[in-house]
């Protein structure tokens, strides 16, 4: 037996790079919500991952963008303060050999960052192998990373190796959480999440960016979970959409939810769903707080 080694590793990108599907993939749970549209991620998410001689814990963040709201800055902020103090970081980019201002903008902040850097080329899935030499060359020019690994995190191809990369990387040290322990969200963020993610994925254009939910009721009944949701948007039209002609788009939410519920939970879901309007909460900074996303004194 060798010694103990851990480790934290933190996700960075521009959004809809693919970085919670690869934290999903490293830790083998499906800890972070995953949906086509960017800014699917809200907060910093930690996921842990516990082996025989090895603990990492990772922190997918927000994509990097330009805000247009507080909410929007907030989760920016998120994302760059997680650069900070880590054992590497695994920077994704998405499978193009241009430089894009949103890479370009990480490469700066990555000037400052003390840390190895491993760039993660993703979606390899979706290009000729061919075409990835370029994306190296036009990186590696511009920074010195550790390593670069081309993955496909959402067809599990290449993962194993940048684990490989990143196990070499994490210094002897203790377990920092407790070994079965996979994330640090609470169950009622998970289930709040979920029905996040259902809503990115069945509704388009704004709406989904302006939802939070807020879990009212979670009660274990022994046999069947209650929980009680409120779904936030920012319109009156907005409502509407959201609860669908006959409340259809509001029931098809609320079941596919409960689905993933009851698997997450191992128990059945009585699951209850409210939709309700604050105009304009994204810029609001009590209500941001509210809904737990920057709880900064
Ligand atoms: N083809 C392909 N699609 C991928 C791959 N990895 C992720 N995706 C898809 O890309 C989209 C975005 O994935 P996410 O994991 O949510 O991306 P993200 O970087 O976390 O996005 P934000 O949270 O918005 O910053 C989803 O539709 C994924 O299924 C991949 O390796 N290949
Ligand atoms: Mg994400």
């Amino acid at each position: 037996m060798g010694e103990f080694r851990s480790g934290f590793v933190s996700l960075i990108g521009r959004p809809n790079v693919g970085k919670s599907t690869l934290l999903n993939r490293l830790v083998g749970e499906k800890i972070a919500i995953i949906s086509s549209k960017p800014q699917t991620t809200r907060n910093n998410v930690l996921g842990i991952l516990t082996e025989e001689e090895l603990q990492i814990v990772f922190t997918d963040t927000p994509g990097i963008h330009a805000p247009t709201t507080k909410l929007g800055e907030f989760m920016v902020r998120s994302a760059e303060t997680a650069m900070r103090d880590v054992d590497a970081v695994l920077f994704l980019i998405e499978p193009v050999a241009n430089v894009g201002n949103i890479e370009e903008k990480i490469l700066k902040e990555l000037e400052h960052c003390e840390s190895p850097v491993i760039l993660v080329i993703n979606k390899i899935d979706t290009v000729k192998r061919e075409l990835l030499l370029d994306v190296i060359t036009k990186y590696t020019e511009r920074f010195n990373f550790h390593a670069v690994v081309p993955i496909s995190a959402k067809k599990d191809d290449g993962v194993e190796l940048l684990k490989k990369e990143l196990y070499a990387l994490i210094p002897g040290g203790p377990m920092f959480y407790p070994e079965d322990m996979v994330t640090d969200q609470p169950e009622r963020q998970l289930v709040a999440e979920t029905v996040r993610e259902k809503i990115l994925r069945n509704l388009d254009k704004e709406i989904p960016h302006g939802i939070a939910i807020e879990v009212m009721r979670m009660k274990d009944k022994g046999s069947v979970v209650e929980i009680i949701a409120n779904i936030y948007c920012e319109k009156a039209s907005h409502k509407g959409i959201i609860i669908g002609k006959n409340g259809e788009m509001l029931k098809k939410i609320g079941r596919i939810a409960r689905e993933d519920m009851e698997k997450m939970l191992g128990k059945k879901v009585f699951l209850e769903l409210w939709v309700k309007v604050k105009e304009d909460w994204r810029n609001r900074d009590s209500l941001i707080r509210n809904f737990g996303y920057d709880t900064r004194e």
